[in-house]
């Protein structure tokens, strides 16, 4: 790269009167002809020619400067006319010139360079020097790391050079084996690298080398701390475009940064749930449903994937749904119960909007198998004794019908009877029958209370309770005291009543019997 004033041409082009020049001076001052110089850039000024002191001056600029440095090398001659100028380095010729003042712009290798100009003037050859250095410095480097989340780092290294940059390597943690190497051919470059590194304390070691073999280091020491990285929640599933006839098998792809175990909860957009990280699941309803993935590490830290699945109707789906009914109460109750469809359906799945019940007041032995007579909608509520029998269909429009189903609701009271039915009876002693009737869970218990009575008592009946007891059957005498010659009796009262299997009681009946002989 170096780069003369004058041109190698027009060095060509003036040899010729520069060469006349030299040698016409230097025979004009014959055998006086002298040689003078100096060193360094001191003006000089010896001898005189005609009357005038010659003197060179001479500069390089500047004094020191790199391998990269442009070096300006000025040559300038006052008190003469030079017939030529030339100028050396290390003895070398980088400039000839003609006239003054000659200079010359290049760069040089690194050392210590000796300059010198050399002017003829009037036959007399003068010189002058000039010295400066180069200096191939090393790359300058250094290090950086940078937590990048995720219990990953990334370890940077940057150089410069003040000629080339060859190569940066990056080494964690002393290692003989570079994490990385980078190749450059400019003056700067960087290196770096993500790396995942565990917790404590760490050192990154930055090497760069120049193109001249010079190598640099730059060393940083981070540490890091122990705290836990969420997992990262993703899934995948199989087959991509399933059916209601196909059983998807949901994946859990989740990672965590430590390496930490997970524990999954799968929520599969149909109310159904699962924790087991690779599930299997089969939807009943053709639809769009939203799968999420929920993914929790042992420290707590979770993350949520969800993907959006579209379950398309099995177009193969002949067989319909089973069907039951639910809420029926198996023992009787004297309270209304709730009668609702089930439907299950492994094909395209239970359509919800079909589920009917069919109510019977009779007994019947089988469902009818026609839609159309499934009136009641699910679910629904029932507040007699029924026979019932649910239908629904399926997505593919097959229609499933449940079995009969007694709802055993009885919220009809019995009614009881006392006999004899006289209230005037002719013997002092006899049996009241209490007879229970019940229509629907049918009779349990007769209870029966009665009393000899005063007149002034009132014929009032206890509350059904304390003071009855449980009989069908009651054995009652008059009490009867003679006064003179009549015999007097007290009227009896009796009271009753009954209770049903469902727990309903009837209301108390009373008869008051009297004596007459
Ligand atoms: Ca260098
Ligand atoms: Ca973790
Ligand atoms: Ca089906
Ligand atoms: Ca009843």
């Amino acid at each position: 790269m170096r780069r003369g004033q004058a041109s190698m041409e027009m060095l060509l082009l003036t040899a010729g009167a520069v060469l006349t020049a030299v040698v016409a001076g230097y025979y004009a001052v014959s055998s006086t002809a002298s040689v003078y110089s100096e060193l360094n850039n001191v003006a000089y000024s010896t001898p005189t020619t005609g009357g005038s002191s010659v003197t060179l001056t001479f500069t390089v600029s500047p004094a020191s400067g790199s391998p990269s440095t442009t070096f300006h090398l000025e040559c300038s001659v006052s008190g003469g006319a030079p017939s030529s100028v030339e100028i050396n380095v290390d003895s070398s010729p980088v400039a000839v010139c003609p006239s003054s003042p000659c200079s010359y712009d290049g760069s040089f290798p690194a050392g210590n360079h000796t300059a010198t100009c050399t002017a003829n003037v009037g036959g007399n050859t003068y010189t002058k020097n000039a010295s400066f250095s180069v200096v191939d410095n090393p790359p300058s480097v250094s290090a950086v790391t940078t937590d990048v989340g995720g219990g990953s780092y990334e370890l940077n290294c940057s150089a410069t050079d003040d000629v080339q940059l060859s190569q940066i390597s990056i080494y964690l943690d002393g290692g003989s084996t570079p994490e990385k190497t980078c190749s450059f051919s400019g003056v700067s470059g960087t290196c770096s690298k993500i790396v995942s590194v565990a917790a404590g304390s760490h050192e990154l070691n930055c090497v760069a080398v120049d193109n001249t073999g010079h190598v640099s280091h730059a060393s940083k020491t981070f540490t890091v701390g122990s705290t836990n990285h969420a997992p990262v929640a993703s899934f995948t599933y199989s087959p991509s475009s399933p059916t209601t006839a196909d059983e998807i098998e949901f994946n859990s792809t989740s990672t965590d940064p430590d390496g930490d175990s997970l524990s999954c909860f799968w929520k599969f957009g149909d109310g159904d749930t699962s924790t087991s990280c690779n599930s299997m699941h089969k939807y009943h309803t053709a639809g769009t449903y939203t799968v999420e993935l929920n993914v929790v590490d042992p420290s707590g830290a979770y993350d949520v994937a969800t993907q959006s699945i579209t379950v398309s109707a099995s177009s193969a789906d002949t067989t319909p749904p089973s069907v039951a009914l639910d809420g029926v109460p198996t023992a009787w109750q004297n309270t209304d119960a709730t009668v609702s469809v089930v439907c299950n359906d492994s094909g395209s799945g239970c359509d919800s909007s079909s589920y009917r019940v069919f109510l019977s007041n009779a007994e019947i032995s089988t469902c009818p198998s026609d839609y159309a007579q499934y009136t009641y909608t699910s679910p629904t509520t029932v507040s007699s004794h029924v026979w019932a029998c649910g239908a629904a269909k399926d997505n593919a429009g097959n229609i499933g019908f449940s079995g009969v189903y007694e709802v055993n609701v009885d919220t009809n009271a019995p009614t009881i009877t006392l006999l004899p039915s006289d209230k005037e009876v002719s013997q002092k002693s006899f049996t009241v029958t209490a007879t229970c009737s019940d229509s629907d869970s049918g009779c349990a218990g007769t209870y029966m209370y009665y009393r000899n009575r005063l007149i002034l008592w009132g014929d009032d009946c206890p509350d059904p309770g304390s003071g009855y007891s449980a009989t069908a059957t009651l054995d009652v005498e008059f009490s009867c005291t003679k006064v003179f010659w009549h015999e007097v009796c007290l009227p009896i009262t009796v009271c009753a009543y009954a209770t049903d299997n469902a727990g309903n009681t009837s209301s108390v009946v009373k008869k008051n019997y009297t004596y007459k002989s």
